[in-house]
């Protein structure tokens, strides 16, 4: 048995004997110090040259923060609601109790203008997660409001540099200024593609990284639209992580013929070494129409510390539920057009103004409906969901409080590691196996928020 696997087998043993043998009250050793206060609000940025208005974030001239949280520590955020429209914050990917889950009317009543919400939880699982708005959803993160959120690992994997990194775009006019978030003809196709292409914020920023050092990059996609295609010519690195998770199924390092794809609400970590020459670059590049375009740069500096990417410990295993495929149940869904007389989704919570998609032939009609839920799952038991891509389009499928893994693909190999974001290609049916050990009412939707909108979304209930 090589050193990393006995690391990581021996990792998880000693989660279990803490997590089953203790139980998980006994995770929650201690609280933050003060409820964190956070003041979703107008703000303004340059973005390019000229400042930007209009912008919606949680201070009123910088990016929302990575937050960084603690395994079993619990998490207390005071969200005051500062903009003209209702909100709700979502914890994307994290299992935690349905009531702080943050979506409009299936676990909260939204927030008003003026109006606060306490949510309280502690995080399960290490790893790299991101929040934002679940209410006016497509203008709210159109103009801004998408974050990082860090589940520290336990221990320190040895790292150099943790860089987290939040991929989006902005559909800004020659003036910098917004213009149309959405439109008619993308909701209809892949989504409404943003103009301005920025990591953290930034067009291509370079980041100082010591030579050969180990970098730790946490890519979120929090793009409303846009699948990344993602690769870093002439590194040396590893897939660490995707959705938060630990890789358990190797995942191939990216290259120019076969990406990293990374839809809407996805994210990946990867271990990168430096270069040790002092100036090299590394680019982190997006393969699209027109050419490779480089999102992000790391630079060499100082003297090379010759790390290698074996002295890397293992990162903390997250006691995830071993699903029972013998007896598994099976669960069909299929993503496509919405039927002619489908109703416009017409909430507190934003409308586009039209329905084009939905769930088995249902098109969510407004999050203020209340609608039956797409299945009621037992608690504990096994179930594999098939999903079916009818459509031309891509469709990222987000399962709210629990994660799930890709276990077969009528179009491509798939690796078996866990997600709460399914990258579903254009005529893609694949299955996703998981565990319903997470009670309450689930939000289940496509990520590429003009397909969310205007009818693909639904949710799972589990008693
Ligand atoms: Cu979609």
């Amino acid at each position: 048995m090589k050193r990393r696997q006995f690391l990581a087998t021996s990792g998880l043993a000693a989660l279990g004997a803490t997590t089953l043998g203790l139980g998980v009250a006994s995770l929650a050793r201690k609280a933050q110090a003060a409820p964190m206060a956070m003041t979703i609000q107008p703000a303004r940025y340059a973005l390019e040259g000229t400042v930007t208005e209009g912008m919606i974030s949680l201070s009123p001239d910088a990016p929302p923060p990575v937050l960084r949280l603690r395994r079993g520590v619990e998490f207390v955020a005071e969200v005051t609601n500062q903009a003209e429209d209702y909100t709700a914050m979502h914890w994307h990917g994290l299992r935690i109790r349905n009531d702080m889950d943050g979506v409009p009317y299936l676990t909260q009543v939204p927030m008003g203008p003026g109006d606060r919400y306490r949510y309280a939880f502690t995080p399960m699982d290490a790893g790299t997660f991101w929040y934002h708005p679940h209410c006016n959803t497509m203008d709210q993160m159109a103009r801004g409001l998408t974050g990082v959120l860090i589940v520290e690992d336990d221990e320190d994997p040895g790292f150099d540099l943790d860089l987290p990194v939040n991929l989006r775009d902005w559909r800004l006019g020659d003036d910098s200024q917004f213009i149309d978030l959405y439109t008619a003809r993308g909701a209809a196709r892949a989504g409404t593609f943003g103009t301005v292409m920025t990591a953290n914020w930034a067009q291509d920023p370079i980041y100082d990284a010591p030579a050969g050092g180990l970098v730790r990059l946490r890519l979120a996609a929090t793009d409303t639209t846009r699948v990344y295609r993602l690769h870093l010519p002439g590194a040396e690195g590893r897939v660490i992580a995707l959705d938060g998770h630990p890789v358990i199924d190797p995942v191939g390092w990216p290259a120019p013929d076969a990406p990293l794809i990374l839809g809407p609400g996805q994210r990946a970590d990867l271990a990168i070494r430096m270069p040790a020459g002092e100036g090299a670059e590394l680019a982190l590049l997006n393969e699209q129409p027109g050419g490779p375009r480089s999102l992000l740069r790391l630079r060499a500096t100082g003297e090379d510390l010759g790390h290698a990417l074996d002295d890397l410990r293992p990162l903390t295993a997250n006691a995830l539920p071993e699903p029972d495929l013998d007896n598994a149940e099976l669960i069909e869904f299929v993503f496509g057009w919405s039927p002619d007389d489908a109703p416009v989704n017409n909430g507190f919570c934003g409308t586009l103004g039209y329905t084009f998609w939905s769930i088995n032939r249902e098109a969510w009609p407004g999050d203020a409906s209340a609608s039956d839920p797409l299945a009621v799952l037992e608690r504990g038991r096994t179930y594999i969901l098939r999903l079916r891509n009818e459509s031309p389009n891509d469709h990222p499928i987000h399962l709210h409080g629990m994660v799930f893994k890709p276990i077969a693909s009528n179009r491509r190999e798939v690796a078996q590691n866990w997600l709460d974001t399914a990258m579903l290609l254009e005529e893609e049916t694949m299955d996703v196996v998981l565990v319903a050990d997470n009670p309450g009412d689930w939000a289940f939707h496509c990520h590429v928020i003009e397909h969310q909108k205007t009818g693909l979304t639904g949710y799972l209930r589990v008693t």
